[in-house]
């Protein structure tokens, strides 16, 4: 089985091909189709935003079915910040900035009052137009400084209570064990066949 995801993120890419292939689904990046497409983002919410991303690419590419993840950090002493703004939270995809940025705002706020939780929703449209969107979520923490080098955007700054480390510094398989992005592709996998067959 093959979908697209519509993706120009690497970082994504990598963890939707590593889940998913253990499921029997191929997944194909817009890089894997040599393309990147770029999707203004104008929704209020995550599913608003997922949906727009993966009806876009569905009808540009009227082959496959298609998903999508939108995703986000929400972190509870900020009212939620950056959120559906993660990417483009100091400068766009510049996640150094992003990081230092956010840092700055807790500044010495005590650890256990710095609790953040990452989003995902996945959006999946098929080329027969039937829908489904399914989101996860997991708790964490946000350190004091960067540590690790692993993943991509705020892992180095996300402490995972149930790992013992932040996902910069968990091997890419222990983060796909837990993330937020393996708890929405687990509601994804649950209605999955449905979806496919409809
Ligand atoms: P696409 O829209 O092309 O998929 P994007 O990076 O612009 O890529 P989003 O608009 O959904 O995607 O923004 C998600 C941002 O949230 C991402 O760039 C990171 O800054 C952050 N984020 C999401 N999931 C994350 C994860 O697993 N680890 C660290 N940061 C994450």
């Amino acid at each position: 089985k093959k979908i697209i995801l519509a993706t120009n993120n690497a970082g994504k890419l990598k963890e939707f091909k590593a889940l998913l292939a253990p499921k029997g689904i191929e997944v194909l990046g817009l890089s894997d189709l040599d393309q990147h497409i770029e999707i203004a983002e104008t929704g209020t919410t995550f599913a608003e935003n997922a949906l727009i991303k993966a009806r876009t690419i569905a009808d540009l590419m009227q082959t496959y079915p298609v998903i999508s993840d939108d995703s986000g950090l929400m972190v509870s002493p900020l009212n939620d910040e950056p959120g559906i703004y993660s990417a483009r939270y100091a400068g766009d995809h510049d996640d150094a900035a992003n990081i230092e940025k956010l840092l700055g705002k807790l500044g010495q706020l005590p650890f256990e009052e710095r609790k953040a939780r990452f989003h995902a929703t996945i959006a999946a449209v098929k080329p027969n137009g039937q829908e489904l969107v399914v989101s996860g979520e997991v708790e964490g923490y946000i350190t004091f400084e960067v540590r690790g080098i692993g993943g991509f955007g705020y892992d180095p700054i996300f402490f995972s209570p149930e790992l013992g480390k932040t996902f910069g510094e968990a091997s890419a398989e222990e983060k796909n064990l837990i993330s937020h992005r393996r708890r929405a592709i687990d509601a994804f996998l649950a209605q999955f066949d449905a979806w496919w067959a409809a």
